[in-house]
């Protein structure tokens, strides 16, 4: 599957960005310019923090396989992190609502993550909504596990048979795994830790008509995991942190200014660009 484009761009952004490169060239001792301006090409860099268990990881793994960003993982240093993921297992505690005291709301997403385990998409939405209430700032619901959920053919061949069979997931998972006796049991375990029950139904009601092929489940159930709405989110995110990286590299031109270097391309450059607007 394509990874969704999240640029950072803006008026001007790459035309000044290749004027930049060209300056830089010219200054071979400017490291901390040198630096700045190579971070203008780099990705959006989405760090993914919240209480220990939540899905962080899984979150991350998800973000990275939709979208062109760098995620930073929890426990990774987030010190340079554009914008933030906060995700919630359930109503937030009084732990969340300090963390998210401690972030930026411009910049950070709040997720309620593990939605597949309330049931359906209408009951995970109300439950964010609930959330965003108690919290006063937005919650997105996803499902990161589906989209996350890569199916080798032994999967596969099972839940064909499952859904050959008819077979629905019950809401108890013993009973989903010994519905198939002894041989089936290992892999009826597997298919619940890698898509749940929420998971296993979406594939079942894919399959009515026959399996379909890998690449194209894929896409469908990061579809049915709601990633893609993160996308408005992180478009947003990767405007400001253009503005953000474009006001350092004005700052850092204004030093080499300063120190007496090429000082009127410099202000040439800072008067009429898109770095003009940024440092405004
Ligand atoms: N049903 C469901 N389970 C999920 C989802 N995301 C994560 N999990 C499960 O939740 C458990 C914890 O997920 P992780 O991604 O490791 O969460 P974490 O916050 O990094 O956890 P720690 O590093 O152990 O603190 C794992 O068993 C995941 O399979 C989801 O979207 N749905
Ligand atoms: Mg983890």
């Amino acid at each position: 599957m394509d990874r969704t484009v999240v640029g950072l761009c803006g008026p001007g952004y790459l035309d000044i960005a290749a004027r930049l490169d060209q300056l830089c060239a010219r200054l071979p001792d400017a490291a901390g310019l040198r630096s700045t301006v190579d971070d203008l090409h780099g990705p959006l860099r989405v760090a993914v923090t919240g209480r220990h268990g939540t899905g962080r990881d899984t979150l991350a793994r998800a973000v990275r396989r939709v979208f062109d960003v760098s995620p930073i993982g929890p426990g990774d240093d987030d010190a340079d992190a554009d914008a933030w993921l906060y995700v919630l297992a359930g109503w937030p505690r009084p732990d969340d609502m300090d963390a998210l005291s401690r972030l930026d709301p411009d910049r950070c997403q709040v997720i309620l993550g593990k939605a597949d385990t309330l049931g359906s998409w209408p009951a995970a939405r109300v439950r964010a909504c609930e959330c965003a209430e108690k919290l006063g700032q937005p919650v997105l619901a996803l499902m990161p596990l589906l989209a996350v959920a890569d199916l080798g053919d032994p999967e596969v061949d099972l839940l064909t048979s499952l859904a050959r069979a008819g077979e629905v997931v019950p809401p108890m998972q013993a009973t989903f795994v010994d519905a198939g006796g002894p041989h089936q049991r290992l892999g009826r375990v597997g298919l619940l830790r890698t898509l749940d029950a929420y998971g296993i139904a979406c594939v079942l009601a894919l399959f009515v008509d026959g399996p379909i092929e890998a690449a194209e489940l894929g896409a469908q159930l990061v579809g049915r995991s709601g990633l893609p709405a993160l996308g408005e989110f992180l478009t947003g995110a990767a405007g400001s942190a253009g503005r953000l990286r474009l006001r350092r590299v004005a700052d850092q031109l204004e030093l080499v200014a300063a120190s007496g270097l090429l000082r009127d391309d410099i202000e040439h450059l800072l008067a009429g660009s898109a770095l003009a607007g940024a440092v405004r």
